[in-house]
């Protein structure tokens, strides 16, 4: 879904309007320098796959098979509350039965690999995230965790079998993490092809920028990935179409970086401080959006960007996975 920011709030646009309003952005060159980028909400089209995926879990609850999603988190980060209850809310509205698990601080790693082990042995759970970061005051191996997790359940993609899979181009044989996936989603929505373009990703975590790389690339274009030792990050940032930023580096990459036109899609979520917002703070993406918007063809807000649509990929792995149970039952019946 693709909203146009105008006089600071994001308006609903239909695909007829947008080619007025590309023309309209084309119309309001100066010395051929585009004036402003579109935006693509992340919350209006997570509401759209929502609506889809509603439609689905109907349709599967037709077999007598309802998707179900366990989220496991350790500790109590607010962060993590957040995000967890944002979760639970999209799985209830799609109709996924989901529970949220939550071990105090003070729990060892072998009794979370046993959790884990419990989960991935219940027929009525379909997918398992173990929420990151941890927090616990006990030493926990978090590959060890993450690995634990049964490959078929693993809808965060984080396991080494589905990263594997994703790094070799095996696409429809895994999970593909949700921020990543989200991501493509809204590049998706701009109605620029991916093939045969050059694509910059900042990062390289397993989360967000490395399957962001692998995505980027199975999906034909080329790709460059920067991280904390790249050097010359604006250099690359300038030669590409499009730009997926997951640094966790408050509002780091600026307008004057970007090549005229790119698409650029903005993961990070960071907390600034700003006296005049209630809590004394406020959240801002890797992207300083203001001068980006002034030279992107298509950019994402943070928030109401990535963030909703990583929720939103989530369900869509969990209805995707209970498909995957219910097509191998009636393979085995
Ligand atoms: P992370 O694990 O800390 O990884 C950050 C990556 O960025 C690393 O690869 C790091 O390089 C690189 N980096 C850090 N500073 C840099 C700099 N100045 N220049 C170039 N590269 C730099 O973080 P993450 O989990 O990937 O998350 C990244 C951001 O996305 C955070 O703001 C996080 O909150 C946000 N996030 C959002 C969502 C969402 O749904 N919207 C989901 C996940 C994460 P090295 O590898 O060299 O250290
Ligand atoms: N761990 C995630 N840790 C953190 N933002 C999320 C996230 C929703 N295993 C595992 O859920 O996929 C994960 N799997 N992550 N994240 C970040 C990451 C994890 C981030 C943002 C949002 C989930 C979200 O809904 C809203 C927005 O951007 O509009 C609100 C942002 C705000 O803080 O106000």
């Amino acid at each position: 879904m693709i909203t146009h920011w105008c006089c600071g709030g994001l308006v609903r646009v239909t695909s007829t309007m947008l080619s007025l309003l590309r023309h309209a952005s084309a119309s309001r060159c100066y010395g051929g320098r585009r004036s402003i980028a579109t935006v693509i909400s992340g919350k209006q089209t997570s509401r759209l796959v929502r609506e889809r995926l509603k439609k689905d879990v109907d349709q599967m609850k037709r077999s007598k098979v309802v998707p179900g999603l366990l989220v496991l988190q350790v500790g109590n980060r607010e962060d993590s509350n957040l995000y967890i209850s944002s979760k639970m809310k999209a799985a209830a509205e799609v109709g996924i039965d989901a529970s949220h698990v939550r071990l105090p601080n003070t729990v060892t790693q072998d009794e979370v690999l046993r959790a884990i082990a419990a989960v991935n042995e219940d027929a009525s759970v379909h997918g398992l995230i173990v929420q990151l970061p941890l927090d616990c005051v006990a030493r926990v191996d978090v590959e060890l965790l993450t690995d634990a997790v049964s490959p078929l359940k693993d809808v965060d993609g984080l396991s080494c079998i589905n990263a594997g899979k994703l790094s070799r181009g095996d696409l429809s044989n895994c999970f593909i993490p949700c921020t990543p996936n989200g991501c493509m989603e809204l590049i998706r929505q701009t109605g620029v092809p991916v093939a045969g373009k050059h694509a910059v990703v900042i990062g390289r975590s397993k989360i967000v920028g490395a399957p962001m790389h692998d995505l980027l690339l199975w999906n034909h274009a080329t790709v460059t990935t920067c991280h904390s030792r790249t050097p010359d990050i604006a250099e690359q940032v300038g030669r590409a179409d499009i730009v997926v930023v997951g640094a966790g580096q408050a509002e780091m990459v600026r307008g004057d970086w970007l090549k005229e036109g790119c698409v650029l899609v903005d993961c990070g979520i960071n907390h600034v401080a700003d006296a005049s917002k209630p809590g004394g703070k406020r959240v801002v993406g890797d992207v300083h959006f203001a001068s980006a918007y002034q030279r992107a063809g298509f950019i994402t807000p943070v928030p109401g960007g990535v963030g909703p649509m990583t929720v939103a990929m989530l369900m869509q792995n969990t209805v995707l996975s209970a498909q995957r149970f219910l097509a191998n039952a009636g393979r085995a019946l």
